[in-house]
């Protein structure tokens, strides 16, 4: 007899990285429970093993811990969860799997500006809400409104990290107005980026998609009146039944269509609205991910002493390259964004979800390699396949460290 596995994701309905693990749980139809990132298991168990305090956290009955979106969904991918899910998330194709790496990675590192102005830039239509939502994840929070207002103050300022200020607000508008227009007009003819089921794409969309820009009030109506589809696309990622009903009849509604890796468009011929959305990519957040990459290796190259296996910081648990939770300290880069200069910090976490992709492109066959760079030059993503850590980001213990010099 199979023993019933059950998992908990300590998570929250707010948070941003947790709808990325949630999405994959939901539409795998895995069977977990969710769990406040408040409770005395993860505040006294969870956040030891792990090292900081982070969400999401997947624990398996067994008693084993996973920390981080990408790697919760590689316990089901590759791991020992694997007969527990319906599909792989991964396309065996080269060319699908290099466009769905760059879409986990957009998705969950290139829409914060827009998640971050639509969430803290709006307090008449959202200050209840989110004031409730925070109140949630700790038992017993107040739910005063002035507290709230203070208490936040620390996510507020760090939109700045991301690039939101007072000059940027009306051209991130613009683009996110751009980036729903164009991925509404992808989702005409299919129901998630690469065809009949989600791939680590569409996970990484959800990420920024769902707590901030789907679930929040302000962004949630300009959703639903600027680009309805987008909504429904969203709701689909979080359900494990098929919800398709405005996509041709049959094929799709049929389950063994959803689970079939052909079910996934032909690499043969990329639709043009996929194409947009590419160079929207690289538009939106190619030069942002490059200068994150200079300003890394200035320090690293000075820094050459760095212990292999660390963060080469005071704080293991420090997320900013330098170290920083914030601007100052983190090792910002500076770069050009739609006719103005943004300034924004550097996170290693990047590199290492960056690094997915460049690896899977090298196990590649010689002539998929070829066609993945004709199309990234297609589409201005080129540079992408290129940019390079001189010390590569590793995974260890649940923390991001540098690798060996090499
Ligand atoms: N790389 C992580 C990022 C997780 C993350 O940043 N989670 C946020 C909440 S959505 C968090 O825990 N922030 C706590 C902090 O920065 O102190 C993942 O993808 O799982």
């Amino acid at each position: 007899m199979k023993v019933p596995l059950t998992y908990t994701l300590y998570g929250a309905p707010v948070s941003l990285y947790t709808g990325k693990a949630r999405s994959y749980l939901r539409t795998q139809g895995i069977d977990f429970v969710e769990e406040a990132p408040g409770s005395e298991r993860y505040l006294g168990h969870i956040v030891p093993e792990v090292g900081r305090w982070i969400i999401p956290c997947l624990e398996t009955s067994d008693g084993e811990i996973v920390q981080d979106g990408a790697d919760i969904i590689d316990h089901f991918e590759k791991g020992p969860g694997q007969e527990l899910r319906r599909f792989s998330a991964y396309p065996e194709s080269p060319v699908l799997l290099a466009i769905a790496h760059v879409f986990e990675l957009f998705g969950g590192e290139g829409l914060l500006r827009p998640a971050m102005h639509y969430r803290w830039n709006f307090d008449d239509q959202n200050l209840a809400f989110l004031n409730s939502e925070f109140a949630v994840l700790v038992p017993g929070a107040s739910h005063d409104e002035e507290a709230f207002l203070h208490n936040s103050g620390r996510m507020r300022k760090a939109a700045v990290n991301f690039g939101v200020t007072p000059e940027s607000v009306e051209a991130i508008e613009a683009a996110f107005d751009e980036w729903l227009d164009l991925f509404s007009a992808h989702l005409v003819d299919h129901p998630y980026l690469l065809g009949s089921h989600p791939t680590i794409g569409d996970y990484g969309l959800i990420a920024a998609m769902w707590a901030h820009l789907y679930r929040d009030p302000a962004p949630a109506m300009l959703i639903k009146q600027r680009a309805p589809r987008v909504g429904r696309w969203v709701e689909r990622m979080t359900t494990a039944e098929p919800y398709l009903h405005e996509y041709a009849a049959g094929s799709l509604t049929d389950d063994a269509a959803l689970v079939n890796e052909t079910a996934l468009i032909n690499d043969a011929e990329l639709p043009d609205t996929l194409l947009a959305l590419m160079a929207y990519v690289a538009e939106e957040y190619l030069p942002e991910v490059a200068a994150h990459v200079d300003v890394a290796n200035q320090w690293l190259a000075d820094n050459p002493d760095i212990e292999p296996g660390t963060n080469g910081l005071d704080s293991p648990a420090a997320r900013g390259l330098m170290g920083g939770r914030g601007l100052v300290g983190s090792g910002a880069a500076t770069f050009d964004w739609r006719g103005q200069q943004l300034t924004t910090g550097v996170m290693p976490y990047r590199f290492w979800l960056m690094q997915r992709l460049h690896d899977d492109l090298a196990a590649a066959d010689q002539a998929s390699q070829a066609r993945v760079r004709e199309l990234f030059a297609a589409t201005n993503l080129e540079p992408l396949l290129d940019l390079r850590t001189l010390r590569r980001v590793e995974r260890q213990g649940h923390l991001e460290v540098w690798g060996p010099v090499e």
